[in-house]
């Protein structure tokens, strides 16, 4: 089920359980920022998801909320996990998903990296 991204932020949420090292993750990158890690559910040969160690919903609450430093750093985290990929060569496709209509299903903004093979339907049907 798609979250209510207006719902406040639920430190419950199986991300915020994985940043404090309560669940276990495939851990693939760390800094100050953000934590990645494989998608328990890939969906393409590299399926990695980035996450700010921050409190943030959605992209839409990090995009209000967070300042420019901590946005700014998270976008290089992401840009960092795609070269210790060696994704910078054959390229690659991010994704976010906000929302009901974006079917985000865990409240913790997360960025899906999706690499390995060609995509070439930008959205599916
Ligand atoms: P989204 O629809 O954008 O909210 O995608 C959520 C993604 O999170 C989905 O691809 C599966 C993944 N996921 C859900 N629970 C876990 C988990 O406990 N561990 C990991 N590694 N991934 C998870």
């Amino acid at each position: 089920m798609p979250i209510d991204p207006r719902e406040p932020y639920d430190d419950t949420n199986i991300f915020a359980k994985i940043i404090r090292g309560e669940l276990p993750c495939d851990k693939v990158y760390e800094d100050d920022v953000a934590l990645a890690f494989n998608d328990i559910r890939p969906q393409a040969p590299v399926h990695v998801l980035v996450i700010p160690k921050g409190a943030y919903v959605s992209w839409d609450d990090f995009t209000e909320k967070a300042d420019d430093g901590e946005i700014a750093a998270f976008m290089r985290s992401v840009g960092n996990v795609t070269r210790q990929l060696e994704l910078d060569g054959p390229g690659y496709r991010l994704m976010v998903n906000m929302g009901g209509h974006g079917h985000q299903e865990v409240p913790h903004l997360h960025v899906h990296i999706f690499g390995g093979r060609p995509f070439f339907q930008m959205i599916p049907d």
